[in-house]
């Protein structure tokens, strides 16, 4: 029997997903161990055992529903993404990895087809750094990327320790039992939507990934006097906004000055104390996110934007405190993998070409693993971190068939 993605019903998952949001559609909001993340859980480990897989969590909430091999000893074949979501995003990033790589695995068990290596879909935890401050921590934890201390050391906005709210979510097992040997898969393949417009762009069906941007965040904390906003003259402020208005006007220069496209700087996060309109923000809490394919000239940009920082925080007379929460190495792709995609896009009469992945994925850390490669597919208008993200039905069909046909390859050999 031909290899067919069910389409219709792949759409109807991914909107049935998409509405467990802790925000009414088409806005989606699913943060890691909320109660809608948790709901989203529960949707695709039921899809999961009616496909009949058979499913576990690890003690961080890092999902594997496996199909067994024929050959159950020797290293599996694995494929996923996350479902957790940022505030005010769309229904497709990370979903169309998972509900995508489950119907790829469905179209081989319809055919009849039977894997010699495992396939194991996994959902991994917190791909996005919202709650926590740090991105991928799930898929961190499994490469040994991120120490067990983190359980107690990383907290939420509202102070509570990743041990506790994971624990709350009902996932009490020793961080410890996480880590992923290298032996254990023999390729990890994540499909994804691209995040950006070339694709839609250029016409082309299928990106498939070389390498993944090095992501870095940095924490600030700035300490200023408040004041009241009438009396409190000019001269004699210590206005903890401003330094920080001026230190994301740094972020952008010291992105730019690099001189390459490649290199981009964010301040996504800017909270003031005490935020009332009469009142001097005597605090400024930011985030910071650089990235670049070159690891070397992200840390050039990151030392650049810690010295300006220190020369505005003098110069306004407030206090600075500047934490360093993730620099991670950007990853290659595993050539035998990409070469993998390269001839299953072709079997299958799918358009590609070779990217770059700006967005971080769950891959750049199973590429510390396991051999690893992206299946990329378009993004209307390149839009994302959005509620109008988008990707039609038949971009994401043939993202899955190309998994598909890449999954049934590795599994048979
Ligand atoms: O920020 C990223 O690149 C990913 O979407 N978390
Ligand atoms: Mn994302
Ligand atoms: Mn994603």
């Amino acid at each position: 029997m031909e290899l067919q993605i069910d389409r219709e019903r792949l759409s109807r998952e991914l909107d049935e997903l998409g509405a467990i949001s802790a925000e009414p559609a088409p806005v989606v909001t699913r943060v890691v161990f909320t109660e809608a993340d948790l709901r989203g859980r529960r949707f695709v480990k039921d899809l999961c055992i009616e496909a009949g897989l058979e499913v576990r969590e690890d003690p961080i909430g890092n999902t594997f529903a496996r199909w067994t091999g024929s050959a159950p000893d020797i290293p599996a074949v694995a494929t996923g993404s996350h479902i957790d979501a940022i505030p005010n995003a769309g229904r497709f990033d990370g979903t169309v990895g998972v509900l995508g790589g489950l119907e790829a695995i469905r179209s081989l068990r319809r055919t009849g087809f039977q894997p010699r290596r495992s396939i194991e879909l996994m959902v991994f935890t917190s791909e996005e750094p919202t709650r926590f401050g740090i991105g991928c921590f799930g898929s961190r934890m499994m490469a040994g990327a991120l120490p067990i201390a983190a359980g107690d050391k990383l907290r939420d906005p509202e102070g509570k320790s990743l041990d506790d709210v994971r624990r709350a979510a009902g996932f009490t097992g020793d961080l410890s039992l996480i880590p992923v040997s290298k032996e254990k898969y023999s390729a990890f393949i994540e499909l994804h939507i691209e995040q950006g417009p070339t694709l839609e762009r250029e016409q082309v069906d299928i990106g498939i990934v070389t390498a993944i941007a090095a992501p870095a965040t940095l924490r600030i904390e700035i300490e200023g006097e408040g004041g009241h906003a009438g009396a409190l003259l000019m001269p004699q402020r210590r206005d903890a906004f401003l330094a920080a208005a001026e230190i994301a006007l740094a972020v952008e220069s010291a992105a730019k000055a690099t001189g390459a496209i490649d290199t981009v700087g964010t301040t996504g996060i800017c909270d003031i104390f005490p935020r009332a309109v009469n009142s001097i923000p005597s605090r400024a809490r930011m985030e910071i996110d650089v990235r670049d394919i070159d690891g070397t000239r992200r840390d050039v940009v990151l030392a650049s934007i810690s010295r300006a920082a220190e020369e505005i925080a003098s110069r306004r007379n407030v206090t600075l405190r500047n934490e360093l929460l993730n620099a991670d190495p950007p990853a290659s792709c595993d050539p035998g993998a990409v070469a993998e995609l390269e001839t299953a896009c072709q079997t299958h009469g799918a358009s590609y070409r070779f990217m770059i992945s700006r967005a971080y994925h769950d891959s750049l850390f199973m590429s510390l693993i396991i051999p690893t490669a992206m299946i990329f597919i378009p993004s209307r208008r390149g839009v994302s971190h959005r509620p109008d993200e988008y990707s039609s039905p038949e971009a994401i069909a043939t993202g899955a068939l190309v998994l598909a046909e890449t999954l049934s390859r590795l599994s048979r050999e």
